[in-house]
């Protein structure tokens, strides 16, 4: 059958006649029934992938590119008076992640699936994504973020297991979504739900009965765990995933022909952070009720399970509290006191035991302990790990430790994003880029050629106009397509110093009130979500939009230096966002972003970083080389050094440099008194002025220099071009594909 019959095949009526809605809905049935179609990989061993969150976005375009049927769809629909791009809008975005972890996971999927790795991801199916964003008043509010359709790409499976809480038993079910490689092979993301969740319980924004389990379980990704009940759901969540995820395992590998004994041989898990590390003492518990010995059973799970750390923020480890566990699943405590006893009687060294003096379990510690690999996710991080926050763990198991330097789909961040930029790289150097990411090397050779040059500037250009009709569409909002577009678009978190970014701005602002007029128009863009209860982060956005509203407001200013915050930032967005770029923050002090991943997609679509040397900077800046990225502030180095030896004091620099002083008294000046709540203001400015603990004052002057040196390298076009097109042909590195590959040789063995 050829594709036009295929889609003649779901479609209601004549293509011309059928309205957008229909055609969606006829799309996704076409794809579903090519897929049947397609192999499943298979071989004795499988990967599960386990992670609490898979921020997959919207899968009709990235699909179809998969299958290799884009360009025919599109004609099609060209051709009986439809457009492709229509359709899309008509998706709703599945945001089942908060941000660069989720993300990866669903980047991670894509490239196992094209390198035909037999491997799932295994997750939850929650009927909120990460919450809507609003902006009312220069505030943040938050709204549910429904995206389950009826007829999507979810699929109702008759797939259901029991899971024993303390108090009662839920049934679950699962639902499946094909994994689409991009090579003709399907795998399944697995998500669990039960059938008793009710949406309606969800009141004024996103509150909702925190206790009601049966009805709430999986109605939000990461609830709010501002309070005791909001954390008790969380690890309500976690049992859940985990006890499911296990069951499916143990069920599916028995199938296969495993004995058990040899589970190893047939199951490998990626736990995905510590959200889903209860799955060890889960996968413990069944095989023994199965027959398998205790000591038998430790000594499966331990060569099953690896574990990826994602962050070294201490307040971003988990530990669980025993008395939260002995409420939720008591049934796990006595195996997690077995492997803490374990654990104690064999090392005479608190900091490595498994319950802590507080009685809290430490997730990270029970996956070092019980897992035959842990990895960090660049260079820096896992060198970090090593030699600071793990150190003692490393000195008992140096062969554990791996570094996986993080990765992007290329078939999203590149082909789906950027197809113009695309086709050009195509033209030049063939499609073999598009199976083996480190053939965009071939680029270099047209350094010197100014057509390739003028070319990259063109589409960058154009790239800007569509984000223009975007941003005009979405947000009421015009940027001016000629000015440098500058943009920091991730979550908030005060490590990230989106704070910092918006200093610069105020100086800017306050230098051309003085006269001083930028070369160029510049418009900084942010989009980020604060997490609902993170007070400083909130206040931080009420600052960016109360700049927003004053830059826009003035008459002299606005044509120099505009702020953009968008709208609820999700992965809809940045695909529009990135493409367009032409400098990319990041900004994080040093030491404190494991990897980022934005750094990446920005570089392979052509923009120039502005960053410390934390994460995977570091090893973009090997890559692209010190001309091709702009680099400035302290190294990780002094900035352990400096929290070690508490010398930190925000005040001193506050008081020697003027441009800081100026900057930070401007939070609570009258002008953005008129605009701006003082409450907010004021908060935020005390926290810098009394505690900066991300220490944006030390890395302010060099930030302001060195993004001053970009702004004005900027205007050498041709020079420029050659950095973004050294840029691009840099990105092969960063391809999940890479990544993937890294972690099948080194740990999945599949
Ligand atoms: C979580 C939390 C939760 C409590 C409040 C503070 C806080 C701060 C950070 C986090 C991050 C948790 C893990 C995470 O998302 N890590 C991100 O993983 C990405 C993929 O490896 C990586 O690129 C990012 O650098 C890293 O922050």
């Amino acid at each position: 059958m050829s594709l036009y019959e295929k889609i003649m095949s779901n479609a209601p009526c004549d293509l011309q006649k059928c309205t957008n809605e229909q055609l969606y809905v006829t799309l996704v049935k076409t794809i579903h029934d090519i897929t049947a179609e397609q192999k499943h990989s298979d071989s004795k061993k499988k990967l599960y992938y386990i992670s609490a969150e898979f921020l997959v976005g919207k899968l009709l375009s990235n699909n179809l590119i998969n299958l290799g049927i884009y360009e025919e769809t599109k004609r099609i629909l060209n051709e009986n008076g439809k457009n492709l791009s229509e359709l899309e809008e008509i998706e709703a975005e599945p945001s089942l992640g908060n941000g660069g972890l989720g993300r990866l996971a669903a980047c991670f999927l894509d490239s196992i699936a094209t390198l035909k790795l037999n491997g799932d991801g295994i997750g939850l199916n929650y009927h909120f994504g990460l919450f809507r964003q609003l902006f009312k008043n220069a505030e943040q509010s938050e709204l549910p973020n429904p995206w389950i359709e009826s007829s999507g790409f979810l699929k109702k499976t008759d797939i259901c297991f029991d899971v024993k809480f303390a108090e009662f038993t839920l049934k679950s079910r699962l639902y499946t979504m094909d994994v689409i490689g991009y090579s003709g092979n399907v795998n399944k993301l697995q998500l669990f739900d039960i059938d008793t969740v009710d949406e309606s319980i969800v009141k004024d924004g996103i509150k909702f009965d925190k206790t009601d389990i049966k009805r709430n379980l999986t109605l939000f990704l990461y609830p709010d765990d501002s309070d005791e009940n909001g954390k008790l759901l969380r690890l309500y969540q976690q049992y859940f995933l985990v006890s499911n995820a296990a069951q499916m395992i143990i069920k599916e590998c028995i199938e296969r022909g495993s004995n058990l004994y040899d589970l190893p041989q047939y199951a490998v898990i990626q736990i995905n952070d510590t959200h889903p590390t209860l799955i060890i003492p889960e996968l413990i518990r069944l095989l023994c009720e199965k027959g398998v010995g205790m000591n038998d059973a430790i000594d499966i799970v331990q060569k099953t399970c690896a574990y990826t750390n994602h962050t070294i923020l201490a307040e971003a480890l988990e530990k669980w509290p025993v008395s939260y566990i002995e409420t939720v699943a008591p049934q796990i405590m006595p195996i997690i006191e077995i492997l803490d006893n374990k654990v104690r009687r064999k090392f005479d060294d608190e900091s490595v035991y498994i319950i802590g003096r507080n009685e809290s379990v430490h997730m990270a510690h029970l996956d070092i302990h019980y897992g035959f690999s842990i990895n960090g996710v660049a260079a820096l991080h896992t060198n970090i790990l090593k030699n600071n926050e793990l150190r003692n763990f490393y000195n008992i198991y140096p062969e554990k430790f791996n570094n996986k330097t993080n990765g992007i789909t290329f078939r999203r961040w590149l082909l789906n994003a950027n197809p113009e930029l695309t086709n050009f790289i195509s033209d030049l150097i063939g499609d073999g880029y598009k199976h083996d990411a480190e053939e965009l090397k071939k680029l270099d050779k047209f350094i010197n050629d100014e057509d390739v040059l003028k070319k990259l500037l063109q589409i960058k250009y154009n790239n800007k106009q569509q984000l223009k009709q975007f941003l005009l569409k979405t947000q009421g909002i015009d940027i001016n397509e000629n000015s440098i577009l500058d943009m920091q678009i991730k979550r908030l978190h005060e490590y990230k110093r989106q704070q910092m970014n918006a200093l610069y701005l105020i100086d800017k602002y306050l230098e051309i009130k003085s006269g001083k007029i930028p070369t160029r128009p510049i418009t900084a863009i942010f989009g980020a979500k604060a997490a609902p209860a993170y007070t400083i982060a909130k206040d931080i956005i009420h600052l960016i939009l109360c700049l927003q509203k004053l830059f826009s407001e003035d008459g002299e200013v606005k044509k120099y230096l505009n702020v953009v915050m968008v709208e609820n930032y999700n992965v809809t967005a940045a695909e529009k966002l990135i493409p367009a770029c032409d400098i990319s923050e990041q900004i994080s002090l040093a030491s404190k972003e494991a990897s980022g991943t934005g750094n990446m997609k920005f570089i392979l679509n052509g923009a120039v970083i502005l960053g410390t040397m934390d994460g995977a900077n570091v090893e973009i800046c090997d890559l692209v080389g010190k001309d091709n990225i702009y680099i400035f502030g302290d190294d990780s180095k002094t900035v352990i050094d400096r929290y070690k030896d508490g010398s930190y004091k925000p005040r001193k620099y506050y008081e020697e440099v003027p441009e800081i002083k100026k900057s930070v008294d401007f939070i609570l000046s009258d002008e953005m008194l008129s605009v701006g709540n003082k409450d907010s203001l004021q908060r935020l400015q005390n926290e810098l002025l009394n505690k900066d603990w991300f220490m944006t004052f030390p890395d302010f002057t060099s930030y302001k220099d060195v993004k001053e040196k970009a702004f004005s390298d900027f205007e050498n076009r041709f020079n420029w071009a050659k950095k973004m097109l050294t840029n691009i042909s840099s990105a092969g590195y960063f391809s999940s594909d890479r990544t993937i590959k890294e972690y099948n040789e080194d740990i999945w063995k599949l």
